[in-house]
């Protein structure tokens, strides 16, 4: 791919985070460093542990191949390869992977001087998937607990142990990330309908400033948050649901064993209703 005209100006030397000047190189648009290399043996290796996984399994159908964790019974316990001892080597590389691609947005952070905020919510998303195959599964004392690794596979996971806590929407923290994830939707709705408004005029207009974008606000609802406000607001709204989305799962099992509903008998049992 060709160097597009400004790229040359940015792309400074150092900031790495270890390794010195070692793979401080680009090659075509992506910059490597020691995290992009790692990135690269992770995601090939787990890449080929899937494919060894699936010639292992009874099916080359991409959306039924299935790695399963191994069965509860092994506990905490390294399991055989064939038995989901190859889902708990991915587990490994997986978050090998993802953790080693964050350290690489870090790198590009401190090149160019600028706040590690993606970064530190590709964070977020890391959190979500170690609660769900690591935390959680520790907490409940058997790696079976984690989930399987394959397309269907993982929906029928998350839809089985929905049921085992009886109604899954009545879990609090899962109300709270999906409000989070709604807003998150309406936000960015909003802010991409606001943008495009003001400064993708039709033939024959002008562009308008940000002052138009926070009269609107202000004509319309009475309040701007604001042209920089509304990032950080996003940002929030973002983060908070992956980071609920963490915690109900983490809850369910570890710290509630009943289904969902139940948990609500504090409503009920309030004095005030006596
Ligand atoms: C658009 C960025 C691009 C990323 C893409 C995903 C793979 C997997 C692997 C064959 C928004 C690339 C996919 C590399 C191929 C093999 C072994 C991000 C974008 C396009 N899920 N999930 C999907 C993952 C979990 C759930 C789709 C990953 C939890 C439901 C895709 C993880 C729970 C539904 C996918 C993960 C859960 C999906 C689209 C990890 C709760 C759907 C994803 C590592 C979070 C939807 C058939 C997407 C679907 C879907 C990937 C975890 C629930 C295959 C990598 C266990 C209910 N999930 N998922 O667009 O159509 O994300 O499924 O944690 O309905 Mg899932
Ligand atoms: C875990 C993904 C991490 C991804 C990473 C990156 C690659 C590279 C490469 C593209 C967290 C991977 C990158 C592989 C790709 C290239 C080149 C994100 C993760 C690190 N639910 N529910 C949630 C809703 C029901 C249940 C979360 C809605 C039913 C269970 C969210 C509904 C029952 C679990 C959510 C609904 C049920 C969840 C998922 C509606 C089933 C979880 C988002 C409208 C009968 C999961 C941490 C998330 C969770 C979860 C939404 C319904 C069960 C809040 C809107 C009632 C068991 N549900 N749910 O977590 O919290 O993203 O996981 O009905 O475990 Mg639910
Ligand atoms: C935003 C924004 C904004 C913008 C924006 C954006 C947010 C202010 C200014 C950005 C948004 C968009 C562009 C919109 C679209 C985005 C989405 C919908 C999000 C989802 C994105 C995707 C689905 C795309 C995903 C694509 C990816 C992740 C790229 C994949 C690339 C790679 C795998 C290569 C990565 C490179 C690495 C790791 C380093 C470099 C390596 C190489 C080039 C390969 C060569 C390798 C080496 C030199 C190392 C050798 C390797 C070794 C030794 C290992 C070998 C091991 C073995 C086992 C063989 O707000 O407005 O506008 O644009």
């Amino acid at each position: 791919m060709a160097m597009l005209s400004f790229e040359r100006k940015y792309r400074v030397r150092g900031g790495t985070l270890i390794g010195g000047d070692l793979f401080d190189f680009w090659v075509g648009p992506f910059y490597v460093g020691f995290f992009g290399v790692a990135t690269i043996f992770f995601s090939v290796l787990g890449t080929l542990l899937i494919i060894y996984g699936a010639a292992l399994g009874d099916t080359w159908n991409i959306w039924k191949i299935n790695i399963a964790p191994p069965d509860l019974s092994y506990g905490l316990a390294l399991a055989p390869l064939a038995e989901g001892g190859l889902w708990q080597v991915i587990t490994i590389v997986a978050t090998a992977a993802f953790v080693t691609w964050a350290l690489r947005e870090v790198e590009i952070c401190r090149k160019l001087g600028i706040g590690y905020h993606v970064p530190i919510a590709y964070g977020v998303a890391i959190f979500a998937y170690v609660v769900l195959v690591v935390v959680r599964p520790l907490l409940m004392g058997a790696w079976g607990h984690g989930f399987p690794y394959g397309i269907f596979s993982h929906l029928d996971w998350v839809s089985n142990v929905g049921y085992q806590y009886l109604h899954f929407h009545y879990n609090p923290a899962h109300m709270l990330a999906i409000t989070f994830f709604f807003t998150t939707t309406l936000a960015l709705a909003l802010h991409g309908g606001l943008i495009l408004s003001a400064i993708n005029p039709q033939k024959g207009e002008s562009v308008r400033t940000p002052e138009y974008e926070d009269t609107f606000f202000r004509d319309f609802i009475g309040y701007s948050v604001g042209t920089l406000g509304i990032h950080r607001l996003g940002l929030f709204l973002a983060l908070n649901a992956g980071f609920w989305s963490a915690v109900c799962i983490v809850i369910s099992g570890p710290f509630w064993t009943r289904g969902w509903p139940e948990w609500w008998g504090w409503w009920l049992n309030l004095p005030i209703w006596s």
